[in-house]
């Protein structure tokens, strides 16, 4: 595996299925199947780990993994306090959630002052009080963290959330973000120069992926005087190309727009004159 570039990536969950998705995208072939450990890319010189999240921070740190797919939150806790040899590349955009305080309903608590927290996240947390100099105490618990405040572990939580449905649930509210996610690409600074040169080639590819997703192509009909009012409301767009057409008053306008294009926005266009507009989605993009 010298010279082969390794990948690690969350092997059930909910960061797995987009990581194999954007390897995939990325331009790396390989076959997987739900129970293995490794798959061999079989078009280019990459092994892919699938790996608990929780490990990946140390994997990536130590070498046994070149690059890596793990959520901020994770990336965060496993490395404070710690020297560690990892580089964030990118932010990939999915799994996004955030680390939150939570208290019961009723609870009038405002802040952590000699309050016991429960959490997943005992670094985090420990940080963010030494950071705002309160005086609190933590234990470290995997899972129904939720349940906590109901059997006299805690005051406070400190969870993960997304929708928000599972404080709900349990009966809980949010009281202070300390923390946005989402998942992110990760590297081993110390890698040597010939994994360096198929890592760079990934990273540029995933970049590519990336800035796709809220890309869009437009293409849209409008009266020649009206190129520049129409340019204006193309968001993210640079130097569009415009077409003459056979009827002389007026222009196609061909843009790649690297901002999401609202419905709000075709009707502003629409409102100027344009017509036949036309939004595609971009594939790749590379700058
Ligand atoms: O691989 P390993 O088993 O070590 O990791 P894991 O058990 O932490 O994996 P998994 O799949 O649960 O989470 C993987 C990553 O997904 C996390 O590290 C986050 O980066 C990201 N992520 C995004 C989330 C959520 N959204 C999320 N909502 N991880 C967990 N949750 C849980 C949260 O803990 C809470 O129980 O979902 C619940 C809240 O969701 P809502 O929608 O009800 O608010």
């Amino acid at each position: 595996m010298k010279n082969r570039l390794t990948i690690a990536i969350q092997k059930n969950g909910r960061l797995s299925e987009q990581s194999i998705d954007l390897l995939k995208k990325s331009g790396i072939n390989f076959s997987y199947k739900g129970d293995k450990l490794l798959a061999k890319s079989n078009n280019l010189p990459i092994d892919i780990l699938f790996v608990r999240s929780d490990d990946i921070p140390s994997l990536v740190s130590n070498g046994d993994a070149d690059l890596a797919i793990v959520g901020e939150n994770i990336l965060i806790e496993k490395t404070l306090f710690k020297r560690t040899y990892i580089e964030k590349m990118l932010n990939l955009g999915f799994s996004k959630c955030r680390l939150s305080f939570a208290v019961p309903q009723n609870s009038n608590i405002k802040n952590f002052k000699n309050k016991k927290i429960a959490t997943s996240y005992p670094n985090t947390v420990k940080k963010y009080l030494k950071d705002n100099k309160i005086n609190a105490s933590v234990t470290n618990i995997h899972g129904s963290v939720e349940l906590t405040p109901y059997i006299g572990m805690s005051d406070v939580i400190c969870d993960l959330v997304s929708s928000g449905a599972t404080l709900e649930a349990n009966n809980l509210k949010e009281i202070e973000i300390i923390l946005q996610s989402q998942a992110v690409l990760i590297k081993n600074k110390n890698i040597s120069a010939k994994k360096l040169s198929i890592a760079t080639k990934v990273i540029n590819r995933m970049e590519g992926v990336i800035n796709a997703i809220e890309s869009k192509y437009v293409m849209l009909n409008s009266d020649a005087s009206k190129v520049q009012e129409i340019c204006k409301l193309l968001p993210g767009s640079e130097s569009p190309t415009i077409i003459p057409l056979e009827n002389k008053n007026k222009v196609a306008i061909h843009a790649l727009c690297q901002e999401p294009i609202f419905w709000e926005t075709m009707e502003k266009l629409k409102e100027k004159g344009a017509s036949s507009i036309l939004i595609m989605p971009v594939e790749k993009i590379l700058n």
